[in-house]
C-alpha cells in the first residue's frame, strides 16, 4: 500500500472510515470526451498508447488536472495483458477489442501462458512515474474479470448476447473452467504487479457479467473472482468489484470478496446496500446518460445518489458505467464540485 495515499478520502471511504467529503472519480474519466485526450491520441493507435509510458502518464493525469477527482485510474485497456502474452488482437476505433482467432478449443486455452512483470515493463514504468506525480491522490489499477475477458476471447469481439461464451459455459464446462482458470492466473498476476509498482487500489471490471443468472454465476464465475480477491488480500489495498446489469448478482459480487461493490444505475444505492449486506462500501451510481440533461437535473439526481449512498457503510461517488464519449466535460467539472460541496462534513 502506497503510504502517501492511505489517508485520502477515496481510500478511507473504501475502508468504510469517516471522510471529509464523499470521494468521486469516473469510470472512463480519461478518454474521448476530453479534447486534450483526442489531441494526444490523434495519430496514435490505442494499443500503442497503452504501451507508451509517457502517453499513459499524460492521459491518466488529464482528468485529475481538469476535474480534481479523488482518484486517478490507470490509462490502459482490459485486453492489454492478453496482448502482452501473445494473443493476436487489436482495439479498432469505434468497435473495441477484436481477436483474430477466437478461443474455442483446448489447444487455444492451453496457449494462454502466464503473465510476468517482464511482459508489461511499460505498465510498471508508467505506474512508478504516476505515483510520483500524483502524490497523495491514489492511483487505481484495474483488470478485466475472467468472464468479461472470456467473452472477448470466445466471441472474437464485442457481443450483445454472449452466445458463443454461454455455449461453452453450458455445453463444454470442462473447457470453460480451464479457460477461466488461465484467465484467473493472468488477471491476478496483472493486478499484483500494478500494486507492487505503486497502485493504491484495484478495480476488477466484470462489465458483461450481468448477462449471467445467479445460479450460473455461483457455479461458473464466482470461484474465479473469489480466487482473485483472495490472492490480493495480503497486499492490503482496497479491492473494487464492478459489473453492469448486476442487480440480481449484487449479493454474490460481495460474496466474491471485494471491499467495495460497484453498482450500475439500475438499483438505488440504499437498496444495493441491503442486497450487498454488511461489511462493504459501495461505488456508484449516477446514470451516465443523465449528463446529457440540463445541469439542474444532474444536480437533483446526484444529490439523490449522495443521500441514498448514506445507507452504505462507505460511499465512493461514480457513474453507473463509463463516461459517454460525447459528454460535455463541463458537466463533469460541475458535478465533481457539487459532490465535494454537497457532501462536505
Ligand atoms: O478513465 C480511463 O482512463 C479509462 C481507461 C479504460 C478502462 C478502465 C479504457 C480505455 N478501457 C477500460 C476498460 C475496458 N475496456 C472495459 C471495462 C470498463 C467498461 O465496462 O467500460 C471494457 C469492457 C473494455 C473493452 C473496450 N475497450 C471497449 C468496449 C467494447 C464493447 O464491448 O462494447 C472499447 C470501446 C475499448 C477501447 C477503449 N478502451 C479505452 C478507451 C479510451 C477506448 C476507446 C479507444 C479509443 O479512444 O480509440
Amino acid at each position: 500500500m502506497n503510504p502517501e495515499t492511505a489517508e485520502s478520502p477515496f481510500i478511507r471511504a473504501c475502508r468504510r472510515l469517516p471522510v471529509p467529503h464523499t470521494p468521486v472519480w469516473y469510470m472512463r474519466q480519461a478518454g474521448r470526451s476530453l479534447p486534450e485526450y483526442r489531441a494526444v491520441r490523434a495519430e496514435v493507435p490505442m494499443l500503442t498508447a497503452c504501451a507508451t509510458p509517457d502517453l499513459i502518464v499524460e492521459i491518466t493525469m488529464q482528468p485529475v488536472r481538469r476535474y480534481g477527482v479523488d482518484a486517478a485510474i490507470f490509462f490502459s485497456d482490459i485486453v492489454v495483458p492478453l496482448k502482452a502474452i501473445g494473443v493476436d488482437l487489436d482495439i479498432q476505433p469505434g468497435v473495441g477489442p477484436v481477436v483474430a482467432d477466437p478461443i474455442r478449443d483446448a489447444a487455444a486455452v492451453a496457449a494462454l501462458r502466464d503473465l510476468s512483470p517482464g511482459d508489461v515493463p511499460y505498465v510498471t514504468e508508467a505506474i512508478g512515474a504516476l505515483t510520483k506525480e500524483l502524490g497523495s491522490t491514489p492511483l487505481i489499477g484495474f483488470a478485466g474479470a475472467p468472464f468479461t475477458l472470456a467473452s472477448y476471447l470466445i466471441e472474437g469481439g464485442p457481443s450483445k448476447n454472449h452466445d458463443h461464451t454461454k455455449a461453452m459455459m453450458y455445453g463444454e464446462p470442462a473447457l470453460w473452467h480451464a479457460l477461466m482458470d488461465r484467465l484467473t492466473e493472468i488477471t491476478l498476476a496483472y493486478l499484483r504487479l500494478q500494486v507492487d509498482a505503486g497502485a493504491s487500489a484495484v478495480q476488477l471490471f466484470d462489465s458483461w457479467v450481468g448477462a449471467v443468472a445467479p445460479d450460473d454465476y455461483r457455479e461458473f464465475v464466482l470461484p474465479y473472482a473469489g480466487r482473485i480477491f483472495a490472492g490480493l488480500a495480503d497486499l492490503d489495498v482496497p479491492r473494487i468489484h464492478f459489473g453492469v446489469g448486476t442487480g440480481e448478482l449484487l449479493a454474490l459480487l460481495g460474496e466474491a470478496g471485494a471491499d467495495v461493490v460497484g453498482v450500475d444505475w439500475r438499483v438505488p444505492l440504499d437498496e444495493a446496500a441491503r442486497r450487498v449486506g454488511e461489511g462493504k462500501a459501495l461505488q456508484g451510481n449516477l446514470d451516465p446518460a443523465v449528463l446529457f440533461a440540463p445541469f439542474e437535473v444532474v444536480e437533483r439526481r446526484a444529490l439523490d445518489v449522495l443521500a441514498r449512498g448514506r445507507a452504505a457503510e462507505g460511499h465512493v461517488f461514480n457513474l453507473g458505467h463509463g463516461v459517454p464519449p460525447t459528454t460535455d466535460p463541463d458537466q463533469l467539472a460541475r458535478l465533481t464540485d457539487l459532490v465535494h460541496e454537497a457532501s462536505a462534513r
